[in-house]
């Protein structure tokens, strides 16, 4: 990958030691159906993050300066399942870093590996699931590995919330909870469901974000994009909320698959990559001396370290 640091923030705030937040890309795309490209997604999107203004309005904060470490691209791509186990091993290596781990994908079968890292380091994990599509396919094309295979693994062993979908087969009904779902044309008519959503989290909140839960007018270059999504300013709010009042461990944003004559799209991913991590750490103050600030401590199974805003 040519980016050296993320979003051309200078070295000192690069370093993996001095670094509260790692992002993995993962540049994979071996199992998507329609449009090929997500496997460029990470490329584009730090290309275009290192086009944005770095202070955010919003939170009158510059989050960079908690230190943002990029990690090599996970290239494994022998096998959906090998690709799954190399994610996996890097998401929970750096968790155990006491690092905020974030990915992007690549398509959606990489949130498979990170959310099960998440899953082993968080007690009572919540995954909110933001996606146009219900990704709840025990398997698809040979492999339980496949993008709409996504969060089949965490409706079985997390408390799983979606939000956003619009698209999936009658047999997805079978696995869906329908009292932990929120369809994209109830959410039309009826705000009430950002409340009911966060009601429903337990504390430790990992997000996995389909970017084509977004509206194709505003997010079109997805592999799948569907009608009727989110805008921008709802997004936001909603997650601003869960940031708020839950305890964010993590989160991936997938399915960017970049076109050349449509930029628009990859700079919304970068934007809201950074306004994630903006809400995430807008009360943290900002370390002049980054020295032993973090992994000091082990994280241990089950004990949650990210309790207090300190302990990154
Ligand atoms: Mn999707």
């Amino acid at each position: 990958m040519e980016t050296k640091t993320y979003a051309g923030i200078p070295e000192k705030y690069a370093k993996l030691e001095h670094a509260k937040i790692v992002l993995i890309p993962v540049p994979y795309d071996g199992t998507s159906t329609w449009q090929k490209g997500a496997d460029k997604g990470p490329k584009a999107f730090l290309e275009a993050s290192e086009n944005m203004e770095l202070y955010d309005i919003e939170t009158d904060s510059e989050v960079y300066k908690q230190g943002v470490y990029l990690t090599d691209a996970v290239t494994e791509n022998t096998s959906p399942e090998s690709m799954v186990n190399a994610v996996h091993e890097v998401t929970k290596k750096y968790i155990k870093r006491n690092k905020f781990v974030t990915v992007f994908g690549g398509e959606h079968s990489v949130s498979i590996g990170t959310i099960r890292a998440f899953n082993e380091m968080f007690p009572n994990l919540t995954v909110l699931h933001i996606d146009a599509h219900a990704d709840l396919r025990k398997s698809y094309d040979g492999s339980s590995c496949n993008h709409a295979c996504a969060v089949y693994e965490a409706s079985q062993n997390t408390n799983l919330i979606q939000v956003g979908i619009r698209s999936m087969d009658v047999k997805e009904k079978s696995i869906m909870n329908l009292e932990k779902t929120y369809f994209a044309h109830d959410m039309a008519i009826d705000t009430s469901w950002t409340d009911s959503a966060i009601d429903q989290m337990t504390e430790n909140v990992y997000i996995t974000f389909d970017l084509d839960a977004f509206d194709p007018s505003i997010l079109p270059s997805t592999g799948t994009p569907e009608p009727g999504g989110l805008l921008w300013y709802e997004t936001l709010d909603f997650l601003k909320q869960v940031f708020t009042e839950k305890n964010v461990v993590g989160f991936d944003i997938v399915e960017l698959c970049p076109n050349n004559s449509e930029k628009s799209s990859d700079f919304l991913a970068a934007k809201l990559y950074y306004k994630m991590l903006s809400y995430k750490f807008q009360n943290d103050t900002t370390e002049d001396d980054f020295d032993n600030a973090y992994n000091t401590k082990p994280l241990f199974n089950n004990v949650s370290k990210f309790k207090e805003e300190d302990d990154y």
